[in-house]
């Protein structure tokens, strides 16, 4: 089957929308040609405009960890838009939400939601300003926050892939503000802070990074830069938007064992609504208004369609043996494209944190962002088209993460490496 109705959508769409998307890692820029324009999606699976089936890893770009369309999710939304979709007013679905999340985050004493994950990692920084007293901020060059001023200064994600890292439009003035420093690399991250030694108001990390691909914490990274934030009196922000509860119940936190001062969570925790939060020590939050004198705010935060499917992601997550098949579906998934790695002797690195992967086209073990970009960018654009071809479907850009959820099966995995071996054939 054809994919005529996307091409005719995407026609349209380019006359009405910037490039004919709502976000740019959508298109389909970096690989070449345009990208499927989506009418439905049920379980592991996503159905193209013109009706053709994909084994999905993109899940929304996290969200949907339980799969497509999941009965249990779906059944209670239908009661809640029942009651009214917004009513700009707390509800009690907001603290139930609020209680969970606490209890899988003990870093967390109190949160506040928010409608995205680029609100909360702004916010937060906000917030770790406030607090200090300080303006400067560190981030980590590929990583990326969402798209705030202060955040587009080296960035991963969509800003990395179409190469304005620096995205115009962001004022020098807001921009000297932010130092980048390397991932997995402590010595660039004292070096800043001894250079700024009472400037620095915080430093922001991805729990694990999706946003240059995936690429894993050395030991001991994460517990350094909390310690480095303490010696210097900067605050530790995780993002743990794609991490949150994507490594465990309990983000990567947890696994790599760090106490961070906020953290920021997004995607999985709306259950494929639009939902952000952030949250951390009851004295920091505490300066939120209408506690403190920080401002932050929102029309739609906390809305009551929003909480629902994020409190029924979560308990189902909640359930027993929940994790230990998507960790082994994801396990089975990259042995399986090492394998076939080594047997048609084309270099690559495949990078996993929990049930995140990237297949980087390298030869170099990818620790950082300097590592990320030696991968053969043409591979990976021939390697993307085959998989689409093979109908598997994959973030569009060497420098994304792929998400397994639940709902992938065995036959899934071995029709994905099927369609690897083929794609991997004289790459
Ligand atoms: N930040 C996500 C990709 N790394 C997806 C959201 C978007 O930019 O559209």
């Amino acid at each position: 089957m054809g994919t005529k109705k996307s091409a005719s959508l995407l026609k349209r769409a380019s006359a009405l929308i910037p490039g004919g998307v709502n976000s740019p890692v959508r298109a389909f820029k970096a690989v070449g040609g345009g990208p499927l324009f989506i009418s439905r999606a049920k379980g592991s699976k996503i159905f193209d405009a013109d009706n053709n089936p994909y084994i999905d890893y993109i899940g929304s770009w996290g969200p949907m960890i339980l799969g497509h369309a999941h009965p249990k999710v779906l059944s209670a939304l239908k009661k809640a838009i029942d009651k009214g979709t917004s009513f700009g007013a707390p509800t009690e679905l907001e603290l139930t939400l609020a209680e969970e999340t606490i209890k899988a985050f003990p870093s967390m004493d109190m949160v506040r939601f928010v409608s995205s994950g680029t609100e909360a990692a702004m916010s937060a920084i906000r917030l770790a300003r406030a607090f200090t007293k300080r303006d400067d901020i560190i981030k980590f060059e590929g990583c990326y926050h969402g798209h705030a001023d202060s955040l587009l200064v080296k960035a991963g994600s969509g800003a990395a892939t179409f190469g304005v890292p620096d995205s115009p439009g962001v004022p020098a003035d807001f921009a000297k503000h932010t130092f980048n420093a390397v991932y997995n690399d402590l010595d660039s991250v004292r070096a800043l802070f001894e250079q700024n030694p009472a400037s620095v108001a915080c430093v922001i990390v991805e729990g694990a990074p999706g946003n240059m691909g995936v690429v894993t914490p050395r030991e001991g990274f994460l517990p350094g830069l909390a310690e480095l934030c303490k010696q210097f009196g900067g605050l530790l922000i995780m993002d743990e938007v794609m991490s949150g509860f994507r490594l465990c119940y309990g983000g990567a936190q947890k696994v790599y064992n760090v106490v961070p001062d906020i953290t920021c969570l997004g995607k999985i925790i709306g259950g494929g609504l639009p939902v952000g939060a952030f949250g951390g020590k009851r004295q920091i939050m505490e300066m939120l208004s209408p506690s403190g004198p920080v401002y932050q705010a929102g029309t739609l935060s906390g809305n009551p369609v929003a909480m629902t499917a994020g409190i029924e992601t979560l308990k189902e997550l909640r359930k027993k043996g929940a994790y230990e098949k998507l960790l082994q579906t994801t396990e089975t998934l990259c042995h399986g494209i090492e394998e076939i790695a080594e047997r048609r002797s084309i270099p690559c690195h495949v990078a996993r944190a929990g049930s995140m992967l990237t297949v980087f086209f390298t030869e170099r073990h990818v620790e950082n962002y300097t590592d990320a970009k030696t991968s053969n960018l043409k591979r990976f654009s021939q390697y993307f088209t085959r998989m689409l071809k093979n109908r598997i479907y994959l973030p569009p850009s060497q420098f994304e993460a792929l998400f397994v959820s639940m709902a992938h099966t065995k036959k899934d995995v071995s029709d994905t490496l099927a369609a690897v071996d083929r794609s991997f054939k004289g790459l």
